[in-house]
């Protein structure tokens, strides 16, 4: 990475206070890697990671008033409701200190990202959109082994169908708009985080070039 890309980084993260925030969505199937990556990304160019299942975990364990509701949603392979999702990544968000952040796992469908764009005005930067086939995700999850609710072959069936139904209009809007970057995600770990990084650093070369 040249020092014109480190110099673009270093000037977004200096100024926290006056900007507002940036928001990368990052979109694909379930099993597609997207936490995988998203760690990569943290670790390389200083944004906060904030996957939408995870808040979703968090706030089940959290024995919330809404946690059984969000419980039976997930385990059915539904989508929670907006404003319940929007809220935990809002409250995340504020409480993280940083600017930049990387939404997994989020919008899932046309209504969460209308309610996501006017309430927190706030529109993507762009759009990572990990494409897999349906064999290799399900080979993935089932290989997980972590013991989720939603890891079983009868979940991961439902999200699957859900995820072409409701998530992929998401990415064709945002691709009607010039905004989503496909990435080959049936790749190793490595070869998708090179293909990820090229994207992130041609972001901070332009920075750079202005
Ligand atoms: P998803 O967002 O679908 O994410 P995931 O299943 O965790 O998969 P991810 O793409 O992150 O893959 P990972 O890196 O773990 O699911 C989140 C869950 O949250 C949903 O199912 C649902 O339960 C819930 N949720 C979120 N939002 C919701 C909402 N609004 N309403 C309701 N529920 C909601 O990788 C998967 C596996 O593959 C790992 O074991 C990893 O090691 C491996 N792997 C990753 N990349 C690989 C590669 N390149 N090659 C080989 N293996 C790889």
């Amino acid at each position: 990475m040249g020092t014109s890309v480190d110099a673009a980084i270093k000037e977004e993260n200096g100024n926290v206070a006056e900007k507002k925030p940036i928001v990368v969505f990052v979109l694909g199937g379930p099993g597609s890697g997207k936490g995988t990556q998203c760690a990569n990304i943290v670790q390389h160019f200083g944004y906060t990671h904030l996957s939408a299942g995870d808040l979703l975990r968090a706030e089940i364990k959290s024995g919330s008033e809404n946690g059984t509701m969000i419980q039976e949603m997930i385990k059915e392979g539904k989508i929670v409701p907006s404003e319940v999702t929007i809220k935990l990544l809002q409250k995340a968000m504020q409480e993280s200190g940083n600017d930049k952040f990387l939404i997994d796992g989020f919008p899932r469908n046309e209504e969460n990202r209308a309610a996501f764009e006017s309430i927190t005005k706030i529109e993507p930067e762009f759009v990572l959109f990990f494409d897999c086939s349906e064999e290799e995700m399900e080979r993935r999850l089932l290989n997980r082994n972590q013991g989720r609710v939603d890891d079983n072959i009868e979940t991961i069936r439902k999200r699957f169908k859900v995820f072409l139904e409701s998530s992929i209009p998401v990415v064709e809007y945002y691709d009607s708009k010039g905004k989503v970057r496909k990435i080959d995600a049936a790749k190793s770990v490595e070869e998708v985080f090179e293909a990820v990084k090229a994207i992130f650093t041609q972001k901070y070369e332009k920075a750079a070039a202005v």
